[in-house]
């Protein structure tokens, strides 16, 4: 995770590298894969587990989301515990997902990340 978020783009849909994940236009070691959702290894990983989660749909952040994407926001959640569960984190795990340049976020293609493997601490910085 970056220290500092990005501001989020004046064009809303405009195409980030996730997008290109997504596509398989640039590579990325994919850990689990459905209709509605991409899990693959962060590229800067936090922890020895470090999985970022998207939506296929494009939703640029949380705070942009609507009503409609009320069942893959909670999909999301439940990928993550499927991922959590296949990397044998057993004894807890966390998922953070940063909206907008205060709360850190630096790629604007809403994703969950699973971060795990390690004691974490408490308050987050
Ligand atoms: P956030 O700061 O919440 O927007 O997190 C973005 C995360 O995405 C950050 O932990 C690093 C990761 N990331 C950025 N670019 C790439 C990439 O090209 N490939 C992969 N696998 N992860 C990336």
């Amino acid at each position: 995770m970056t220290e500092e978020g990005k501001p989020a783009p004046t064009n809303p849909n405009e195409d980030t590298i996730f997008g290109k994940i997504l596509r398989k236009e640039i590579p990325a070691t994919v850990v689990y894969e459905d209709e509605d959702a991409l899990a693959f290894r962060d590229v800067s990983p936090q922890a020895p587990t470090h999985v970022i989660i998207i939506p296929k749909v494009f939703i640029s952040q949380l705070s942009k989301a609507k009503p409609e994407h009320e069942r893959v926001l909670g999909h999301l959640l439940l990928v993550a515990q499927k991922v959590a569960y296949n990397e044998g984190l057993d004894d807890g795990f966390r998922i953070v997902i940063n909206d907008g340049p205060k709360g850190c976020q630096s790629v604007y293609h809403l994703h969950v990340h699973l971060i795990g493997g390690r004691q974490l601490k408490w308050p987050p910085g």
